[in-house]
């Protein structure tokens, strides 16, 4: 079930793991290029062997897909963002800034041979300054409803003039998605999300149940069913104040994973990513173990 690839990755990172410093000041056991894979038709990859914090979670979700570029409305909700942004709440990097918004240069702007959608592609817009920004969540969901066979559902947070100076460049910076059809009912919704740095304890649980959350969103939005979420970490690491607490996590046996339920309109027809709020979301069935708490390594 995915709750042991999840548990298995832990395991073998600190079994076979290099102790490696980093700009934090706190240590880490570290592997590279792990992987793992889970079926989501098998539930709700919300971790059970120790309790994750949906409702923080999901408000990080909804604030990528608002497209926001600050923190304002997402610190009212939960803390987990407020080390990396500055008093006024502003972030040198925003996943949904990238996801909803990627900068498109300039009409007229000598580039060489290449080719760029202008302000009449539909997923175009222009920002409030005059510049234009590329909806990347939009073109996958078009291209899911009337090309689901496309190889080129690529979304990437990674702007490198902007991860070359940002604080915190983004973790999980491209995911892709595959679309496999099946006989015995909608074809299935696959996602692969590539994570350059992954604190093991503390934000893969997030992200692992992030992308899950979101590959179901964009099923039923285009008439798919969720098929499979693959995860690959490049630098997959365990801080060692967190050794003894993933231990005891370790130790502990899962239980059936939860469902989510997404809300519809009255009529039966699904959401649209824009349309969803955090109330549409219900968690059915989730009976975790005990919280652990890990310290962020800031
Ligand atoms: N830095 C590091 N070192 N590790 C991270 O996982 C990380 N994640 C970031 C930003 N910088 C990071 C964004 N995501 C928590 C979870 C995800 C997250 C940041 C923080 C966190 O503190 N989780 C706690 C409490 C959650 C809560 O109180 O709602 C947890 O126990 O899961
Ligand atoms: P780095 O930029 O030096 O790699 O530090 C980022 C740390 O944050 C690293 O431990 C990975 C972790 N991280 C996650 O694992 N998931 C996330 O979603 C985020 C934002 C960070």
């Amino acid at each position: 079930a995915a709750e042991e690839a999840y548990l298995g990755v832990v395991e073998r990172v600190l079994a076979t793991g290099v102790r490696k410093t980093n700009r934090t000041g706190t240590d880490t056991i570290a592997s590279f290029a792990e992987h793992y894979s889970v079926d989501l038709a098998e539930g709700y990859p919300l971790l059970t062997t120790k309790k994750v914090y949906f409702g923080s979670m999901l408000r990080e979700v909804l604030w990528y897909l608002s497209g926001a570029d600050h923190i304002r409305e997402l610190r009212q909700h939960t803390k987990i963002w407020d080390a990396w942004a500055d008093d006024a709440g502003d972030l040198q990097t925003a996943y949904g800034r990238f996801w909803r918004r990627f900068p498109v240069p300039e009409a007229g702007v000598a580039l060489g041979g290449e080719v760029w959608a202008d302000a009449g592609h539909p997923n175009v817009r222009r920002e409030a300054d005059g510049s234009l920004s590329f909806d990347q969540i939009g073109y996958v969901l078009d291209t899911l409803r009337h090309d689901p066979m496309s190889r080129r559902l690529v979304v990437t947070a990674w702007h490198p003039a902007n991860a070359a100076v940002s604080r915190l460049p983004p973790c999980h910076y491209t995911f892709a998605f595959q679309v496999t059809p099946a006989e015995d009912g909608p074809d299935l919704l696959n996602c692969h999300l590539t994570q350059r740095s992954a604190d093991l304890a503390l934000g893969v649980p997030f992200n692992l149940a992030c992308y899950a959350l979101l590959t179901q969103v964009l099923a039923n939005a285009a008439g798919l069913r969720p098929g499979r979420f693959a995860h690959t970490l490049v630098d997959a690491h365990v801080y060692v104040d967190h050794v003894e607490g993933l231990e005891e996590q370790l130790s502990r046996t899962p239980v059936p994973a939860p469902r989510l339920t997404i809300a519809r309109h009255a009529d039966g027809r699904a959401k649209d990513p824009d349309e969803l709020t955090f109330e549409d979301f219900a968690l059915v069935g989730y009976d975790p173990q005990p919280a652990i708490r890990f310290p962020v390594a800031v």
